[in-house]
């Protein structure tokens, strides 16, 4: 097994539980970059979950919150959740340059600059070039890009700055490949359901890890 900094996967921890979240983040963390906490954990569990994720795993904490609000209020959120523990902070680029920034001012940061689902060609395919050009100009941690179209991953890697991060959610319930999606030039996977929902997550984690060894 690699050092975590070698790791490519990232766990959607999308349980409302603590006691669940905690045993299945103990027991696949061998396999993990970071750990992903979303609006189900932290409803479910209290935004002290991610203090305890960090306690438990030692990895990076990532707060999938996709703040989409004015400056001000991302600001207020943003301070309370970095405090927590949160190492990145996931955040929508479509409010613009002051929104996103009001949180890369206390943090790490990144930016949806595509979305995973059928109904992210609607609205937000068509402004992905914006997107792009917002995070070059912005140069956060990364950007959220889509494993379900690994073309789309590969045209956004060529045009993003090479030092900015792309993590692909999608590989597995959603339909993405890990190897695939890697290859197009994603630096991180991220899988929820395939790992928290399967008879053996530890497994699952393990052989999702094995499949991003050497791509
Ligand atoms: O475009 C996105 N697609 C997506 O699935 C942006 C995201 N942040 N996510 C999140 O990734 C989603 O909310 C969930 O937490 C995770 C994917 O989970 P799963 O489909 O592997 O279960």
């Amino acid at each position: 097994m690699s050092g975590s900094e070698d790791r490519k996967l990232i766990l959607a921890l999308d349980v409302y539980e603590r006691e669940r979240a905690l045993e299945i983040a103990e027991c696949t963390a061998d396999y993990l970059w970071a750990v992903k906490v979303n609006w189900p954990l932290i409803i479910g569990s209290g935004l002290s979950i991610i203090t305890e994720l960090k306690q438990v795993t030692g990895l990076p904490i990532i707060a999938d919150l996709k703040l989409a609000d004015i400056p001000n209020t991302n600001r207020l959120i943003a301070s309370k959740v970095f405090d927590a523990g949160a190492d990145y902070i996931i955040a929508h680029g479509f409010p613009g340059s002051d929104s996103v920034g009001a949180v890369m001012e206390l943090g790490k940061t990144i930016i949806v600059v595509e979305m995973s689902h059928p109904g992210a060609k609607e609205f937000i395919q068509p402004v992905t070039d914006k997107l792009i050009e917002l995070a070059n100009e912005l140069e956060p941690f990364g950007v959220i890009a889509p494993a379900t179209r690994p073309e789309r991953v590969s045209y956004i890697r060529s045009k993003l700055k090479p030092g900015i991060k792309i993590l692909t959610p999608g590989v597995g319930a959603q339909g993405g490949r890990a190897g695939e999606v890697l290859k197009a030039g994603a630096d991180y996977i991220i899988v929820g359901r395939s790992i928290y929902a399967s008879e053996n997550p530890r497994e699952s984690a393990r052989m999702l890890y094995e499949e991003t060894l050497g791509v």
